[in-house]
């Protein structure tokens, strides 16, 4: 046997103890990843939370918390120019992006959110003074943005958001595969964290769908819906269509599956598969969850059949696929009107 594999009969065997020593199913293994004793470990949504997994591991090793590590992590991400998070994201309706971001700690579940804030350069910035500064969790609109002002957060001008807005209509205008590329892509980071003493931490950050009513939230601010994290548990978060995630309070579902025994993976998928169960478009929905347990075991699943998720621990940083559950194109789905 060599090292490698020798490491990695020595770890599923002390998972398979240390599992049914909890009594905790493990029936299947599909897609679980384990890598108990590795602490830390973080997991994002999209490739493009490999670089914000990377600079949250180094807040860690820094002396940070897990809740640093999160709002480092993700503000690396809304300051990047990515399409769909942060101010160079997807701009509503009316030509302004309005953002939404929440943070939780597993220890004391404290939480804070800010959702259809606009002009806040770091909106997970302004849901962690929210949870830390205030004893509320969500603030909305012009009050989160009062709110964020009032706390020293950068704040820029409107007219740049329609300077962008006038760019980014110009683009889908003169882009002649347009119409066959619905739905517009709009993604979120959420990112979460597990620290070395087993304490969680997550976060999301996005601008949520292209042209969208004002006003509109979608999951990722909402806890129990875009992100839950359960320090007893694990954590999980979501990226997809937030009117299919919030009606069905789906992290927080993924994180009850883990409880039950289910590996992430499963949990995930699981979750989806009920989802997909109620819902007119089943799995033409497009839904993706990231989930983590409290022993460092992580997985994701999603509808769509090349859901990226990024894995970073002090071994190794990479970006793997999530379970497929479908190959069918999907569809943003929501409310039938
Ligand atoms: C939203 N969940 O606002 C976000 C968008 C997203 O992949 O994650 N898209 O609905």
């Amino acid at each position: 046997m060599n090292n490698t594999s020798r490491r990695n009969f020595l770890l599923k065997t002390s998972i398979a103890t240390a599992t049914s020593s909890l009594g905790i199913g493990c029936s299947t293994t599909y897609h679980t990843n384990l890598i108990t004793n590795l602490k830390p470990v973080i997991i994002s949504t999209w490739s493009f939370g490999k670089p914000a997994n990377e600079l949250a591991l180094q807040t860690l090793q820094n002396g940070g918390s897990a809740l640093d590590a999160v709002e480092q992590g993700i503000r690396l991400v809304e300051s990047s120019g990515n399409t769909s998070v942060g101010l160079s994201g997807k701009p509503n309706a009316a030509g302004v992006p309005q953002l939404d971001a929440c943070i939780m700690n597993g220890p004391g579940h404290s939480a804070g959110s800010v959702a259809g804030i606009e002009g806040v350069v770091h909106p997970i910035t302004a849901a962690r003074l929210v949870m830390e500064k205030t004893p509320h969790v969500m603030l909305v609109g012009r009050g989160a943005r009062w709110f964020s002002e009032q706390q020293g957060l950068k704040i820029v001008d409107s007219a740049q958001d329609e300077k962008r807005y006038a760019a980014w209509l110009a683009k889908k205008k003169n882009d002649p595969q347009n119409k066959a590329k619905k739905p517009d892509n709009h993604d979120t980071v959420t990112l979460i964290v597990l620290d070395n003493n087993g304490d969680i931490a997550g976060g999301c950050s996005t601008s949520g769908l292209s042209g969208k009513v004002p006003g509109r939230v979608g999951d990722s601010p909402i806890i129990g819906s875009g992100l839950y994290v359960d320090n007893e548990v694990g954590a999980a978060g979501a990226t997809g269509l937030g009117e299919n995630v919030m009606r069905y309070c789906a992290s927080y579902q993924v994180v009850e599956n883990m409880r039950q025994g289910m590996s992430p993976t499963e949990a995930c998928s699981e979750t989806i598969k009920r989802i997909a169960r109620t819902d007119p478009l089943g799995m033409e929905l497009g839904i993706n969850f990231i989930a983590i347990n409290k022993r460092g075991e992580f997985g994701a699943a999603g509808t769509q059949a090349n859901f990226p998720y990024s894995i970073t621990t002090k071994d190794f940083s990479e970006v793997r696929k999530g379970k497929a559950l479908s190959k069918v194109f999907q569809k943003e789905g929501g409310n039938e009107i």
